[in-house]
């Protein structure tokens, strides 16, 4: 999954908006990306808020200007009317950070044939990371997402559909992450794909001391280790990189004799 970031302040690649995010969109595309995640509003600690229609603003014309490639498009958005309007404009997944717990969301995404990403986080993004607090951190966010996986089915949308992500860098401490990354196996008994996404975040800078621009490899690293454990997908910046690595992966795996 490609991330495409339509804002001007997201942590690490701010800055494209309109016809440079389309362009940028479609070189992950070219660089092997399955999916698009296109955002219109930093989730990063302490961001601002940003009102809907900036947002739909940021968002639409991009969705639009893709419109021609054959991979799907998946709406990163917490906000049901910035849904409803991108599954309009045929976008084929929901990637909820607030996993469906606005009943506004939850309806809208049940009465629709899209895909839905369920995300764990603790908190908001403007405090989340203040003193993030768990008894058990990999027992407590299985819990959670199972509890957000009934409540889909319960509203009617297929198992099928669904996809869960333990929300890395949400309202977690660098052993927080790193107890999620290690224990990753362990979401599989939720039954439904895991998405995993580690790019360029803060817990990386705290391993490797290097700033957002200069993550690239423990990215890789992170997202090759994120499949291992059985991540299905990995939402990531550095498509190319990250496909590369896969490929040797894939290779040891069985693919090449
Ligand atoms: N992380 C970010 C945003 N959306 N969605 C899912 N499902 N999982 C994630 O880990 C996730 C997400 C934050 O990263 P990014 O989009 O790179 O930055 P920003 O929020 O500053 O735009």
């Amino acid at each position: 999954m490609g991330i495409v970031n339509v804002t001007p302040d997201s942590f690490s690649d701010g800055g494209r908006l309109g016809q440079e995010a389309i362009l940028h969109a479609r070189q992950l595309v070219a660089d092997g990306a399955d999916i698009l995640d296109i955002g219109g509003e930093s989730t990063r600690p302490g961001a601002p808020s940003v009102g809907v229609q900036e947002e739909l603003d940021r968002v639409l014309p991009v969705i639009d200007g893709l419109r021609d490639l054959s991979v799907p498009m998946s709406i990163d958005t917490f906000k049901p009317s910035v849904m409803k309007a991108a599954i309009a404009y045929g976008v084929q997944m929901v990637n909820d950070i607030n996993a469906l717990q606005d009943v506004a969301a939850l309806q809208l995404v049940a009465n629709s044939q899209v895909a839905v990403c369920l995300m764990h986080k603790q908190g908001d993004p403007q405090t989340m990371q203040n003193q993030p607090v768990y008894r058990d951190v990999v027992e407590e966010v299985i819990e959670f997402l199972r509890v957000r996986i009934e409540a889909a089915v319960s509203a009617g949308i297929a198992r099928e559909r669904i996809t869960i992500d333990p929300g890395f860098g949400f309202g977690k401490t660098l052993g927080h992450n790193m107890a999620l990354l290690r224990e990753l196996p362990r979401f599989a008994v939720l039954g439904v794909p895991v998405l995993a996404g580690l790019s360029r975040k803060s817990m990386l800078g705290e391993l490797t001391g290097q700033d957002a621009g200069h993550r690239m490899p423990a990215s890789v690293a992170a997202a090759l280790i994120a499949v291992q454990r059985g991540a299905k997908v990995v939402r990531v910046h550095d498509v190319r990189a990250t496909v590369d690595a896969m490929k040797v992966w894939n290779a040891i795996n069985g693919e090449v004799r």
